[in-house]
């Protein structure tokens, strides 16, 4: 617990449905900051290596193709709890099963698309994860103190 640093990736489906600000909005107002910000299309190795724990996975290709289909929005949330706490607002990785008022159940598709579900968004779920994922997308210095 305490303050934490949680990546978070706004999908290609919620970008290109500009549910940026709205998602941001959430998460902001949950009390995490925004301390590193970059926009990006994945290219299919980065999704590849990105999502490499779920290699065997039925859903594994369907997923890079969908993380590759268009730019995402890549976010360091700091904060007390920011894990946990982004994963929550998040709600469930299946978005029917999204609690309500959840960025997946206000801002996923319910149905699977293409054998994999299109859920608006990415937070880490774990410290370690977390860690390794701030290192996959981001140098030391793209990451800004909040002195204000
Ligand atoms: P989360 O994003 O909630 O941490 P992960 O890391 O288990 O969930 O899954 C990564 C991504 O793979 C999900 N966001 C979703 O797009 C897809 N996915 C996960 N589980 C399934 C599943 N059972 N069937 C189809 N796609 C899935």
């Amino acid at each position: 617990m305490g303050i934490e640093r949680t990546l978070g990736i706004i999908k290609p489906d919620a970008v290109a449905k500009n549910f940026t600000d709205k998602i941001l909005a959430q998460i902001e107002g949950n009390g995490l900051q925004i301390i590193a910000s970059k926009m990006m299309r994945l290219s299919k190795e980065e999704a590849e290596k990105f999502y490499s724990e779920h290699v065997e996975r039925s859903f594994y290709k369907p997923l890079v193709d969908y993380m590759t289909s268009g730019p995402v929005m890549i976010k360091i949330f700091e904060g007390e709890n920011a894990i946990t706490s982004l994963r929550n607002i998040m709600g469930a990785t299946i978005p029917s099963e999204a609690k309500e008022g959840t960025i997946r159940n206000l801002y996923a598709n319910f149905e699977a698309i293409n054998g994999t579900y299109q859920n608006a968004i990415h937070g880490s779920d774990s410290k370690e994860s977390a860690e390794k994922e701030i290192n996959f997308f981001f140098s030391k210095n793209e990451i800004n103190k909040r002195i204000r």
